[in-house]
């Protein structure tokens, strides 16, 4: 099966959301890439006209410019439609985020959005969160190994995010932390915990927030709506 053509099928049932003067959250990857280009499009066909596009990466905001989508910086006013990818998907539509690094922008921005619209292919869908993926999390580099300890506490395993030999580092100037998951665990406890933790900025952790999530599969797009 061709992911990438799943993926870009997901992002179009998304952008058909998308209704002329709206202000639209752009997310970050592979798959939203698919939904700023698809905006990009309309808007140059004229079948979109006034949009106004809040991006949540570096990377977003230059491909948003690159297909002629007009960007502002988030500012307090909300956002009517958000439009990202996840890296797991579970039945009541909590995420976790943030394979891409932009978990901090992106929740940040898909907290003021009216909707945010989940899309993926089916490969995200997890029966419980932690079976696929790590969870990042995004903590300051001052100080960060002790954050890591603190962290590694209640998280034994995971591991600081490398870019190359180097340590990634986000749009934010942050580092991330990617740590595995436990067998079962409370999600909004774990949530708390983390976000406890001194040196911890946020995690990829997106609970009770998507609206709805447009999931790919070679049978066709199913519409999750939690
Ligand atoms: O980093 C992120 O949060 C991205 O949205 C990521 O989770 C999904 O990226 P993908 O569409 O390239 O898999």
């Amino acid at each position: 099966e061709n992911l990438e053509a799943l993926k870009k099928e997901a992002a179009l049932r998304a952008v058909a959301l998308v209704q002329s003067g709206q202000r639209v959250g752009l997310g970050t990857g592979s798959t939203a890439k698919y939904a700023i280009e698809e905006l990009g499009r309309k808007i140059a066909a004229g079948e979109l006209s006034g949009v106004v596009g809040v991006s949540t990466s570096e990377a977003s905001e230059a491909l948003a410019r690159a297909v002629g989508i007009s960007t502002e910086p988030l500012d307090p006013r909300p956002l009517d439609i958000a439009i990202d990818g996840a890296d797991e998907i579970a039945p009541n539509l909590d995420l976790v985020k943030g394979l891409g690094g932009a978990l901090v922008r992106e929740k940040v921005t898909e907290a003021q959005a009216r909707r945010l619209i989940i899309i993926a292919d089916h490969t995200k869908l997890v029966t419980r969160l932690g079976e696929k993926a790590p969870l990042p999390i995004e903590i300051l580099q001052f100080g960060f190994l002790s954050t890591v300890e603190r962290l590694r506490e209640f998280l034994p395993g995971g591991r600081l995010r490398m870019n190359g030999a180097r340590n990634y580092v986000t749009d934010n100037g942050n580092f991330i932390f990617d740590a595995q998951l436990p067998e079962g665990f409370d999600a909004r406890e774990l949530e708390r915990r983390i976000k406890g933790t001194l040196g911890v900025v946020d995690t990829g952790l997106f609970l009770g927030m998507a609206e709805r999530a447009f999931v790919a599969a070679p049978g066709g797009v199913q519409e999750l709506v939690r």
